[in-house]
């Protein structure tokens, strides 16, 4: 037997639930700072919405999302990226309206989001360069890292997303949050999250979504395309480079090679291995993963996974790369198969001397 699912009401105005979320988001941002910042946005009339250099779903959904959501207010509002959409965001709604060079409008105010520095903004930012070192700016982030870049500037490192703090801004103002404006501002929650999932998620994290959710965006559209959805060449790949895949050190260590044959035998692309490191470290019981990529100059890159205690920065720098603890890459100036011979008997003393460490 089932449960009946409650139906939602389409006649009457928000839901209860809908109604306890706006309120206790509304109230989750410093009263005088939203104040400072819709000031600017009230005295303005035409907009220049910003969205950071190589953008990802958080700097796009905060651009048009916040541009939707103003669009009824009478404000006219261009959103402005140096780089194109990637082609694969085909859930933001609005996505065709971004340009890569403003029109020569009278803009009065600039709101630069999801970075606290210009030069984030990248060629945009260079070829206006006296544009905005003399335009009023609104600055909306949330990386802890920022320095804020406007005559009002929120960074709110609390904030999981640019879109969750844009959530909490627009409430604060009571400024309603149409479907389109939702779709993209969920988008840019739920990719700055992966699906929730990492710590930076929170409880008002969750309920900005659930309101978002409630204003009609749908999370599956945003989930399915950016994270599930592939070309067959891709999952051809995978599938070659997988079914290669060694181990050792009882599965601790786990490697494969990706092999320009096989993109040719694929018809994939070099890009397509995105995402396949991480697959590799998902692996039970693996401490260190490596995914070597023969390249076209006969050198070899790697790219390294690591969990704790282990340092995949600390391993890269031995052949002179770098990154994160948790994620780093190095080029082998060899073949892969020598790139191999040379770097798996490292990790593999990486993870022996740890047993004989925890022995001891
Ligand atoms: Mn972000």
């Amino acid at each position: 037997m089932k449960q009946a699912r409650p139906t939602p009401s389409t006649t009457a105005g928000p839901s209860r639930t809908q109604e306890a979320l706006r309120d206790l988001l509304a109230r989750a941002i410093d009263a005088q700072r939203a104040a400072a910042a819709w000031r600017l946005i009230e005295d303005a009339r035409h907009l220049l919405i910003l969205a950071h250099e190589h953008p990802d779903p958080d700097a796009l959904g905060s651009a048009l999302g916040l541009a939707h959501a103003l669009a009824p207010t009478g404000k006219h509002c261009v959103v402005a990226c140096a780089d194109p959409v990637p082609a694969n965001y085909t859930f933001l709604p609005g996505r065709e309206m971004v340009v890569s060079e403003p029109p020569d409008a009278p803009f009065d105010l600039v709101v630069a989001l999801d970075a606290g520095e210009l030069s984030r903004y990248g060629p945009l930012y260079e070829r206006h360069k006296a544009f905005f070192d003399g335009a009023v700016i609104l600055n909306l982030d949330h990386h802890i890292t920022s320095s804020g870049c406007g005559q009002v500037s929120i960074i709110d490192p609390a904030s999981a997303a640019t879109a969750e703090l844009l959530t909490l801004l627009l409430l604060n103002r009571r400024v309603a949050i149409n479907k389109d404006a939702a779709i993209c501002l969920l988008a840019g929650i739920i990719t700055d999250t992966r699906s929730f999932e990492f710590d930076a998620t929170t409880e008002r994290t969750l309920a900005a979504g659930a309101y978002l959710v409630g204003c009609g965006a749908v999370p599956e559209e945003i989930i399915k395309p950016m994270y599930r959805v592939k070309p067959l060449a891709k999952a051809r790949l995978w599938g070659a480079t997988l079914s290669q895949l060694r181990s050792t050190a009882d599965g601790q260590v786990v490697w494969a090679a990706l092999r320009r044959a096989q993109l040719a035998a694929t018809g994939a692309t070099p890009d397509m291995d995105d995402g396949l490191p991480s697959y590799l470290m998902d692996i039970e019981g693996v401490a260190i993963a490596a995914l070597f990529r023969e390249q076209a100059d006969g050198t070899t890159r790697v790219s390294l996974r690591a969990a704790a205690p282990y340092d995949a920065a600390a391993l890269a720098a031995r052949y002179h790369g770098g990154g994160h603890v948790r994620a780093a890459g190095c080029a082998l100036p060899m073949d892969i198969d020598a790139a191999m011979a040379e770097l798996v008997p490292v990790l593999e003393a990486t993870v022996a001397h740890a047993g004989r460490d925890d022995a001891g």
